[in-house]
């Protein structure tokens, strides 16, 4: 545990910070001045521990966990890593001191969107709770200049606009300039004495920019190593001096694109070469910075083994194996078997979806011209496989002219995991059965898990008191004590105080939905909250149609006894993604039409806030008393929002998809929603001709609800033709064939709502049993299971 620092300590190293680094008086210097002031004063407190770290994985040979990921969404760092570093309340005492608003300091800081959803949150959750646990590791990503784009509403529509966080220093990263590895691209592989040798027909500079990630306590930072791309020559000078300045500036364009954006999809690959340039440009620089720092502190390559676990976020590093292999190959000099073994020995990958359209797969010709001696190891990789497993012959890495990186990363890898039980099964049956047959052992479960320091203790300080007061603070590192709630779950004080700091955190996300959207959220009504990536599978038309058939019931009779709801949303469409969009559009116009019916107005609202992001997540969360986890059944891979909210003492009404299969068992079903088909009962559904218009027929409410959009109520009805086509012809995601379910399952919500005592129990339930959703215990079981890596005591 850092020692604790007083106000007035902290006072002066803002003041000094914001002197002499940022080059301000006081009375000149502007919130921005002020929060970088502030975050350099925090940042000095993570460097001892910082380089503690570092030194103590090297002195103790110690071995390193690295994760590889084309996602990190980190969101804001400041107010985490106060309180990772126990400097509340002294922080909020010092700012007082100086005439400042905390909360408008924080808010200053841009998000890092460095990801899309789950995965990338996951992966930032995953960095902290390395750090908490004192594992040593690096996490490997791109420093995008522009992060996930910004998102608005036009006329109800999503208008997507450039995000620029890099626009304005970025106060915690530290430029390693001595850390710099060229990545070529292109060209050809000549054979010199039976040796390859690539030479690149382009190259680029990956650049190190190091952000550390502190534990929580303070003892220990790992980092966030991010590859910037910068040319090998700056500039053209020839070309300069002849004239022709925009040419001569060419090498530096084309590198710079390559780090520019993060492609904004999380499900489906844009199919271009730049992406595919972005997954080996990360990669590439990632391996030999970590054959670098092997080498120097051991040498002996036999053992890299046992000093080194690279796990693949998902395929988007897969192309890792082979690169990989040809360093230990035409580099290192290696055999093909020998450095096959060591790579296999020291690759992991997490498959995090079953949706076909996610599975990534490069043309050979494509791959063959971008990286030619990548396209022959792959080669060689895949006709060893088959030889030596005497595979049938649809089993492989290249079918026709397509390269599966899914096959490739599980071929190259030790340990293969899914992310929830139900997901691990699936992936089993489904998209790897044959090579599971193969090779029964490779895959194993790790359940997602996100971290409670971000999640509770810095987003949801009123019930963060309560626990504190309730069960003492050692829950913050150890999320089992939670349990200790359990003989609270009866106390009427307890849940009164449960009750009231729900209350407060909807009263300020009222008040925040008011002045932001004019929309009028009446903190006792139910906040029932949607906030995720908008996809088809995710559902969220089945969310806005049960609105609209709820409007109709309560319009039709506005004396009966209804329980008032705030339906809120939040999330982004891929910007090609048009039925998402289209979902987005009727989600806003039957928001405008309904919120603004003075006959039921009470009783329904519906907030849409734009641009979500890690942050907004931060305010609805601790907020919402009922969670949407609502997939067709198997195709949520886990899900890591619903952990969020369940740990926020939220109810969930879900399906039995990804990890709302274990929050069920976990929380007791007689404290989560469950409605809507099983991943067995939906292939089956699925499978039946003409089911989609079986079931709106079979369903009046359901039925009513598309006749209204049909008919023009909201917005114009030729915006919704295709969607309403796609829901009586295809629903291919089963909305009609779950929607009665999901409406009685509402209407129970509705019940159990109503009786506050009953509900705060089973919210504080929900609390209780969470332990099992952080981070900590996921990460502990990879560092079992996969990595064979120890936690290192700081020196
Ligand atoms: C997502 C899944 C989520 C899961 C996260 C993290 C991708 C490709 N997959 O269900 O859809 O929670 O990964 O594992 O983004």
């Amino acid at each position: 545990m850092t020692q604790s620092l007083s106000a007035q300590d902290l006072r002066d190293q803002i003041l000094h910070h914001l002197t002499h680094t940022q080059g301000r008086g006081p009375e000149f210097a502007t919130v921005f001045d002020w929060r970088l002031a502030v975050s350099y004063t925090v940042r000095d407190l993570m460097v001892g521990p910082w380089v503690g770290a570092i030194r103590a994985a090297r002195d103790q040979g110690a071995k390193r966990v690295y994760y590889l990921s084309m996602e990190f969404l980190i969101g804001r760092i400041l107010g985490d890593a106060i309180i990772n570093l126990n400097l509340e309340p002294a922080m909020g005492e010092a700012l007082t001191l100086l005439g400042l608003d905390e909360q408008v300091i924080l808010d200053d800081e841009p998000d890092a969107a460095l990801g899309n959803g789950g995965l990338g949150r996951l992966a930032a959750c995953f960095m902290e709770s390395l750090s908490s646990l004192s594992c040593p590791a690096f996490g490997y990503g791109i420093r995008y200049e522009h992060g996930l784009f910004r998102q608005r509403f036009e006329g109800g529509q999503q208008v997507e606009t450039p995000e620029d966080w890099l626009n304005q220093p970025h106060p915690w990263e530290f430029v390693r300039i001595n850390y710099s590895y060229e990545i070529g691209f292109k060209g050809h592989v000549d054979m010199v004495d039976g040796h390859a040798v690539w030479h690149p027909g382009e190259s680029v500079v990956a650049r190190a920019y190091d952000t550390p990630v502190i534990g929580w306590g303070g003892d220990w930072a790992n980092t966030l190593r991010l590859w910037g791309a910068h040319p090998t020559t700056l500039l053209d000078l020839k070309r300069f001096n002849a004239g022709d300045h925009t040419a001569a500036a060419e090498p530096e364009a084309l590198a710079r694109t390559l780090s520019r954006v993060l492609y904004p999809d999380d499900t489906t690959e844009s199919g271009k070469e730049l992406r595919l340039k972005q997954e080996y440009f990360l990669t590439s620089a990632a391996l030999q910075d970590i054959l670098a720092r092997f080498l120097a502190e051991h040498g002996d390559l036999e053992i890299l083994p046992d000093k080194v676990a690279i796990q693949l976020n998902d395929t988007h590093p897969a192309i890792a194996g082979p690169e990989l292999i040809r360093l230990l190959m035409d580099v290192h000099g290696l055999a093909f078997d020998r450095a096959q073994d060591l790579a296999r020995r020291t690759l992991n990958y997490t498959n995090h979806t079953l949706l076909p359209e996610a599975l990534e797969r490069w043309s050979t010709w494509l791959m063959g011209r971008v990286l030619p001696r990548h396209m022959q190891i792959i080669q060689m990789i895949d006709e060893d496989h088959r030889k030596t497993t005497n595979r049938p012959a649809h089993i492989g890495i290249v079918h026709g002219d397509q390269v599966h990186m899914g096959e490739l990363a599980f071929i190259m890898a030790g340990r293969v995991n899914g992310v929830s039980a139900l997901h691990t099964d699936l992936v089993k049956d489904t998209v790897f059965a044959d090579l599971h047959k193969l090779h029964p052992d490779r895959i194993v479960n790790q359940t997602n898990g996100v971290t409670p320091r971000r999640w509770l203790r810095m987003s949801n300080p009123a019930l963060t008191r309560l626990l504190d007061d309730t069960i003492g603070t050692g829950w913050t590192k150890d999320l089992d004590q939670l349990a200790g709630l359990e003989t609270h779950a009866g106390d009427a004080t307890f849940l009164e105080h449960l009750r009231g700091a729900k209350r407060a955190n909807k009263v300020a996300l009222s008040d925040g939905l008011l002045a932001g959207l004019g929309v009028k959220a009446d903190p006792d009504a139910i906040f029932d909250v949607q906030i995720k990536r908008i996809h088809e599978y995710k559902r969220q038309l089945l969310n806005v149609l049960e609105a609209i058939a709820l409007w109709k019931r309560i319009h039709d009779s506005p004396n009966g006894d209804w329980t008032p709801r705030v339906k809120i949303f939040g999330g982004k469409a891929a910007p090609g993604y048009w039925l998402a969009k289209s979902v987005i559009h009727l989600i806003n116009d039957v928001a405008a039409k309904i919120n603004n019916d003075p006959v039921t107005a009470k009783y329904l609202q519906i907030a849409y806030p734009p641009n979500y992001n890690v942050s907004m997540a931060e305010d609805l969360i601790p907020a919402a008393d009922l969670s949407e986890q609502i997939s067709t059944a198997g195709k949520e891979a886990s899900g890591t929002g619903n952990m969020k909210f369940t740990m926020n003492g939220a109810l969930t009404i879900g399906t039995l998809d990804g990890a709302n299969v274990e929050i069920r068992e976990h929380v007791g079903p007689e404290n989560f929603f469950l409605f809507g088909l099983t991943a067995e009962e939906a292939a089956a559904e699925k499978a039946r001709p003409g089911h989609a218009r079986a079931a709106i027929e079979a369903s009046e409410d359901m039925k009513i609800a598309l006749q209204l959009i049909a008919e023009g109520q909201f917005g114009r009805a030729d915006s919704y033709y295709t969607l309403l086509d796609r829901t009586w012809n295809d629903d291919p995601f089963l909305v009609a064939s779950d929607f009665d379910s999901y409406f009685a399952t509402q209407r129970a919500v509705d019940r159990a709502y109503a009786d506050h005592a009953a509900w705060d129990r089973m919210a504080a339930l929900n609390i209780a049993r969470s332990g099992f959703f952080s981070s900590d215990r996921t990460i502990r079981g990879y560092m079992r299971d996969i990595w064979h890596a120890v936690p290192v005591v700081p020196a």
